[in-house]
């Protein structure tokens, strides 16, 4: 029998061998990495309006716009790297503990720092495809604004925008780890995306919340950590 040990009382968590973990992320987990994330007081959306740069709207009628904003996000990615606690995670991964990671982010951290079972639930940024006939391009290529060499169209990031619909294969595999695992770690995600928001709803496992600001949530966690990622990771990594 599978044990978690998760007590609101004393704040801990204990990573119990035999157990299996499914971890949601969001940009949180990354601003220790000194990437942004979007509603807290730096965030992107705090700056810009992502009706305007992140829905297909923007992508068909302002593709100027667009297209500085996801340069910007990709320029910015270049001086970056996964953190300590990336790191700490692919190293529970290895030793067994993680199941699946499914993130929000579109970095691509989880995979650099090393786990293998990562569900970009919104896509990557690295990704870049012609919007229009699907054709494989390089980041070089958007960042110079080239056009599509097959059809002439514009070239985007594999990025999920508003009003776009989730990668069904991460969207499956995320529901399906996170049903069966025994505990849910949800980190650095304000939760106000659907449907990812809905996932921490769909274990029958223990839920832990670690993120830096703790609203009266709508989801009721077994715990919540108020904290930096990193610095959380680190501690239960001791
Ligand atoms: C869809 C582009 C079906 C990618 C992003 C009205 C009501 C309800 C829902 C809707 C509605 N109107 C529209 C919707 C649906 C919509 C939605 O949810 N909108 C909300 C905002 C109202 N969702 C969609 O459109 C999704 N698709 O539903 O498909 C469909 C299809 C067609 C028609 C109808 C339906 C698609 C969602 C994809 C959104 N894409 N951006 C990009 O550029 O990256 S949004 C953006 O938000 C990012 O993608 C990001 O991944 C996502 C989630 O944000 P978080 O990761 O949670 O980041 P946030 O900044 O919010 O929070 C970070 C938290 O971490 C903060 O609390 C902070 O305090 C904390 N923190 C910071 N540092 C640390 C930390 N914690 C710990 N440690 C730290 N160091």
């Amino acid at each position: 029998m599978n044990r978690v040990s998760v007590s609101q009382k004393d704040s801990c968590l204990f990573a119990v061998p035999d157990t299996f973990f499914t971890l949601l992320t969001g940009a949180g987990m990354s601003t220790e990495s000194n990437i942004p994330d979007f509603r807290s007081k730096e965030g992107w959306w705090r700056k810009i309006d992502p009706r305007t740069v992140a829905t297909t709207q923007a992508l068909e009628d302002h593709y100027d716009l667009f297209h500085e904003f996801y340069s910007r996000r990709i320029n910015g990615l270049k001086k970056c790297s996964p953190h300590i606690g990336h790191e700490i995670l692919a190293h529970w991964e290895r030793r067994g503990f993680i199941q699946a990671i499914s993130t929000q982010n579109v970095d691509g951290f989880h995979k650099t720092a090393g786990n293998m079972n990562v569900y970009e639930l919104h896509g990557n940024i690295h990704d870049i495809r012609c919007k229009e006939c699907h054709s494989v391009a390089s980041e070089e290529q958007l960042l110079s604004k080239d056009s599509c060499i097959q059809c002439g169209g514009h070239l985007r990031p594999g990025v999920v925008l508003f009003g776009e619909s989730l990668p069904e294969n991460s969207w499956d595999a995320s529901l399906f780890h996170i049903r069966k695992s025994d505990l849910v770690i949800v980190i650095g995600t304000s939760l106000e995306v659907y449907p990812a928001s809905n996932l921490p709803q769909m274990t029958n496992g223990k839920t832990v919340y670690i993120n830096t600001e703790i609203s009266r949530n709508r989801i009721q966690f077994d715990l919540v950590i108020k904290g930096k990622a990193g610095e959380v990771l680190r501690k239960v990594d001791e």
